[in-house]
């Protein structure tokens, strides 16, 4: 059996957790082979629902699950963690605006951006969820200086997995021949779900379907799906929040399969010319636990307005909470130098399979 890894998780006694951890548990995210610690965090007043769900947990008798600890603060709950899914955020309350909603978001993810900073392991992997997902990871990598902006993600994967599912009824393929779906942006009605290089059975997606139901009803669909979700059954998404989580982490840590491509929002170097700075979501391919931008896809126009309003929506977030943002780690997150460009499988002695491809040292910035 492997060591196992520490996998802190805010939020965990909510609905997403609820169905998140039991997954976890039972290896579905990390493999099955590596066992795990579950650091679960939640709110003082929630303590007492996180210790029935640990009970549950116990009670599963998983043989990966090594040891559960329970928190009801981040500074001791992320203590030496590989890995943060931080889930729990406030909700849009009745009357909020949402620089409100921004702004006291913006509070929790300070904390645990620092938090993060001070007592994670080195080479923390961070997923934020709670929503506004992409802004509160800035804010939480922002507040972070002794990481990499490259260590903080947050979840476009249940939009990707929608794309596909509804997709996939659609043409009446199984999801599973359908590969190469990307969503631009962020994680809110403005993100784009691109079809140009997707493909349904290895032809062409946009050859097998009509760009009026594209334009009109594919991508509305996926755009609005959680609202539809939350009118249908009264409750956010969660059960597939918990599938996209386990996707997002397990391809991260464990690689992409040999030819597709996910979508994380990470934060932007300048690829695809959308401003730097920002987290915002890309097609990445993931081998040995780091992530690289798809470069070269073509992007026509009616792509790139799509892509440019998302990105616009994501400047406006930022610009609200830009007095919350440390100046200090401004220049890191403008100059980052993450995303391997070349596609080549490098190797620990700063190599490629070829022997000549340098490995860029980029996981740390300076
Ligand atoms: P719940 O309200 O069921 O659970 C949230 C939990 O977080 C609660 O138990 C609460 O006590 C806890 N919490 C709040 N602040 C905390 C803090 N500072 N530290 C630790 N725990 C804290 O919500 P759930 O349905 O689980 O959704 C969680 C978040 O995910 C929401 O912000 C939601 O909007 C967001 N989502 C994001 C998605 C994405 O794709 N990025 C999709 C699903 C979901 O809507």
């Amino acid at each position: 059996m492997r060591r196992p890894v520490r996998i802190a998780i805010t939020g965990a006694a909510g609905s997403i957790a609820n169905n998140l951890l039991f997954k976890i548990a039972a290896g579905e995210m990390m493999g099955k082979d590596q066992p795990v610690i579950l650091q679960l965090i939640e709110v003082p007043q929630a303590m007492e629902a996180l210790r029935g769900i640990a009970m549950e947990l116990e009670d599963c008798a998983y043989s990966l699950l090594h040891t559960i600890t329970l928190h009801d603060n981040v500074e001791d709950g992320f203590k030496n963690t590989h890995f943060a899914l931080l889930i729990g955020a406030r909700p849009r309350g009745p009357g909020m605006e949402r620089s409100d909603l921004l702004e006291v978001n913006a509070e929790i993810f300070t904390r645990q951006g620092r938090a993060l900073n001070n007592v994670a392991n080195r080479d923390v992997k961070v997923l934020v969820v709670g929503n506004p997902a992409n802004t509160n990871a800035l804010i939480a990598s922002r507040n972070a200086p002794d990481l990499s902006p490259s260590q903080f993600t947050s979840l476009t994967r249940l939009d990707q997995n929608r794309a596909r599912g509804i997709l996939a009824n659609h043409t009446g393929a199984s999801p599973r021949d359908i590969r190469r779906v990307v969503i631009w942006g962020n994680h809110s009605p403005t993100q784009y779900p691109d079809l140009h290089q997707a493909t349904v059975l290895d032809r062409a997606a946009m050859d097998q379907i009509s760009f009026d139901w594209y334009v009109g009803e594919y991508i509305p669909k996926i755009q609005f799906r959680g609202g539809e979700i939350i009118k249908a059954r009264g409750q956010s998404s969660a059960a597939s929040a918990a599938q996209g989580i386990v996707d997002h982490m397990r391809d991260w840590v464990l690689g992409t399969e040999s030819g597709e491509f996910v979508s994380m929002g990470i934060v932007s170097d300048g690829s695809y010319g959308i401003e730097k700075g920002i987290i915002y979501s890309f097609p990445v391919r993931c081998d040995y636990g780091r992530y690289q931008i798809v470069q070269g896809l073509e992007i026509n126009e009616f792509s790139r307005a799509r892509m440019s309003a998302t990105e616009a929506e994501l400047l406006e977030e930022k610009a609200m909470v830009e007095h919350l943002l440390p100046s200090e780690t401004a220049a890191s997150h403008e100059n980052l130098n993450i995303c391997l460009r070349s596609g080549v499988t490098l190797y620990a002695d700063g190599t490629g399979p070829d022997g000549a491809s340098k490995y860029l040292t980029t996981n740390r910035i300076g």
